[in-house]
């Protein structure tokens, strides 16, 4: 049972939520403009610019029983983001501050599409809404649960960016200290990877493994093009490692469709975010747990094997079986924002236990002598592979 600390705390954070969350709605709360399709040209994407229009205040004329409609549809949405946020009856929030709430499935420049329970809505961003504070660069991803409005026409706003449950990040290509989130709110991400073709890198599945650590996605690795192994076993050997020690592993081959059935069982009703670098196969993956998604994969030929970036765009599919799949282009520069040299061993789980062995009680495990850990790895019950990629992490993190 949690103490009472622990549910005092609990409270406070629900509290700090809904307060950032009323805020948020405040600060976007302008006065209504007067917005047409009619004057919007049909390449027209930058719906921004569009606040900057000075335009008289309009109250929406609505038909008969639509405002009672709405009203209700705010009443559920709220009810729903009062659940989510885990609040109990002591907050009551204006039924009028709220919109509709969906889940973001695409997004590019200033705009996204949001799956609204009876349909798809292009949404513009409200310029008041900023990345500032956040630690990442960018505003709004794939999988954000937003709430929206919308006048009616086939295009709405985002309000509010409600609170990640997870997310997937990498370093932002022009800011180098922060982040960008990829996708928010999976429950799991696969970690894709090929035996060959390009081969295997095992360092970088070790960052994605304490990236989904630090940001609350549960990981399974996927071993792919198993079809161009030598043996199995040479696969099950290196990979060893991570299975001795807790991690899911499963090797699949899109091509003789070799643990695919093993992969459905394991997407059915989750959110799955697909990541690894490009041409590992992701996207060939996903067709193979269902054929009729039929995204663009690199064909053979075209395949030089020096990553040519076949997706280009995040995208959320909706499986027939259940859940989510969110297929992403191929990412190569990970970074662990924000991870100092000393949590590191954390995220190493056949490293964490044996810190106490070691003569200095803030061992880095790299260089000082008497270590508990450099023992293990002599002894044989850390993998070198693991140490050496613990070492090559180590040696990018900030001092
Ligand atoms: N032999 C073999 N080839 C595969 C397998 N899976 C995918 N391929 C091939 O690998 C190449 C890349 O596949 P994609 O599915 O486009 O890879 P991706 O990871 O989605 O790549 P990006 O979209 O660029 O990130 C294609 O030529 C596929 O036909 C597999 O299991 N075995
Ligand atoms: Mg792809
Ligand atoms: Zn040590």
């Amino acid at each position: 049972m949690a103490s009472r600390e622990e549910q005092a705390s609990k409270e406070y954070e629900q509290t700090k939520t809904i307060r950032k969350v009323r805020k948020q709605i405040k600060r976007n709360r302008k006065p209504d403009r007067v917005r047409s399709k009619d004057w919007l040209p049909d390449n027209f994407t930058d719906l921004e610019s569009l606040e900057e229009i000075d335009t008289p205040v309009k109250e929406p004329v609505m038909p008969r029983g639509e405002r009672e409609r709405r009203q209700s549809a705010v009443a559920a949405a709220l009810a729903d983001l009062a659940k989510e946020a885990g609040i109990s009856g002591e907050f009551s929030l204006d039924a009028e501050d709220l919109g509709l709430q969906g889940t973001v499935i695409e997004v590019s420049s200033g705009m996204c599409r949001v799956d609204l329970p009876d349909r798809q809505l292009l949404c513009g961003l409200r310029s008041s809404l900023t990345a500032e504070d956040t630690g990442y660069t960018n505003v709004i991803a794939v999988g954000d649960r937003v709430v929206i409005s919308s006048d009616g026409s086939e295009r709405g706003f985002v309000e509010v960016v409600l609170p990640r449950k997870s997310v997937l990040a990498r370093t932002d290509v022009h800011t180098k200290h922060l982040q960008q989130v990829i996708v928010a709110n999976a429950d799991q991400v696969l970690i894709v990877a090929s035996w060959r073709n390009p081969p295997i890198w095992l360092e970088l599945i070790d960052r994605y493994l304490i990236s989904a650590a630090r940001n609350n996605l549960s990981p399974i690795i996927c071993i792919n093009k198993v079809d161009l192994a030598e043996d199995k076993k040479s696969c099950t050997d290196a990979l060893k490692p991570y299975i001795d020690h807790g991690y899911r592993v499963v090797f699949t081959s899109a091509v003789t469709n070799e643990g695919v059935d093993e992969l459905r069982r394991l997407m059915r009703s989750q959110i799955t975010v697909l990541a690894g670098v490009s041409g590992v196969g992701k996207s060939s993956l996903l067709t193979a747990v269902q054929p009729d998604l039929n995204l663009r994969t690199a064909s053979v030929s075209e395949f030089s094997g020096d990553g040519r970036h076949t997706t280009t765009q995040v995208s959320l599919w909706s499986l027939e079986m259940g859940g989510f799949a969110i297929d992403t282009p191929g990412i190569r520069e990970f970074g662990l924002a924000g991870l100092s040299r000393s949590e590191l061993a954390v995220f190493y789980p056949e490293m964490a236990n044996l810190g106490q062995g070691c003569r200095f009680s803030d061992c880095s495990h790299v260089h000082e002598p008497d270590c508990a850990v450099k023992l293990a790895v002599d002894q044989g019950s850390i993998a070198e592979g693991r140490y050496h990629s613990y070492k090559k992490i180590f040696y990018s993190l900030p001092a």
